[in-house]
């Protein structure tokens, strides 16, 4: 029984040593001894195997591997990429949004406010972000992919997932996004219809952040009405 749980033991440490995974998008480089992935953050990986399929050495890429050990294999890192998916590397997708708690999975909801799957979240060294976070999604747009959650309209393969960089020109509270930037009663109704009516989500946070604390919540409305009704201050700058 002692050995059957330090073999069940040994065997899930082997399949967490070997689960961890790298998604980016890079360019494979030919060196003299092998060949490595250079990162778009400017980091070198050894490629232990690569399929490259209907791509050459030197396309911009986006792959999927295993990050395994081979030490002794060239020059290069001991870090080894063994790929096991590749793909074009051109964004498709790009938007700003929140991160919803769906039915069954943490769900994108974009600026259009359909519910998308990201691939990777839960892979990629992104766990900073979590339920209620505006972010900004850069990745290919897949509508074959089938996800275990039923809700989404289509899945992301996600290249960038980052805190909101959506735009916040001037000073803050175009809050329903208007391309003129215009802050008046639109704004107002549309925060009111998110914060109390469940209603389409802003796509950028720190216009809807009126008051500049930080988070979006009762004040920011508070402050709102006072700017509009009773002469109060004016949304604060964008940061
Ligand atoms: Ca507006
Ligand atoms: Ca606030």
């Amino acid at each position: 029984m002692k050995f059957l749980i330090i073999l069940i033991f040994i065997l899930f440490s082997f399949t967490v040593a070997n689960s961890q995974t790298f998604q980016g998008c890079g360019k494979v480089i030919e060196t003299f001894e092998c060949n490595l992935f250079l990162t778009d953050n400017g980091q070198y990986i050894t490629i232990s195997y690569i399929d490259y399929g209907e791509f050459s050495i030197g396309d911009h890429i986006f792959i999927s591997a295993d990050l395994v050990t081979c030490p002794g294999l060239c020059m290069g890192p001991v870090t080894c990429l063994s790929v096991n998916y590749i793909s074009n590397c051109e964004v498709t997708f790009d938007d700003c949004g929140v991160l919803i708690q769906g039915t069954e999975c943490v769900l994108f909801k974009g600026s259009d406010d359909l519910l998308y799957y990201v691939t990777d979240l839960f892979l990629n060294p992104i766990d900073d972000f979590e339920v209620g976070d505006y972010v900004r999604v850069r990745g290919n747009m897949i509508n074959t992919f089938v996800s275990v959650c039923n809700q989404e309209s289509a899945s992301i393969i996600a290249y960038e997932v980052f805190e909101s960089d959506c735009k916040c020109f001037g000073i803050r509270g175009n809050i329903d996004g208007d391309l003129s930037d215009q802050i008046d009663m639109n704004d107002l109704i549309f925060m009111v219809n998110y914060i109390f009516k469940g209603g389409n989500s802003p796509s950028s946070k720190e216009e809807t952040d009126v008051n500049g604390s930080g988070e979006i919540n009762i004040a920011d409305l508070t402050y709102f009405v006072s700017y509009f009704f009773k002469g109060g201050d004016a949304p604060v700058s964008c940061p």
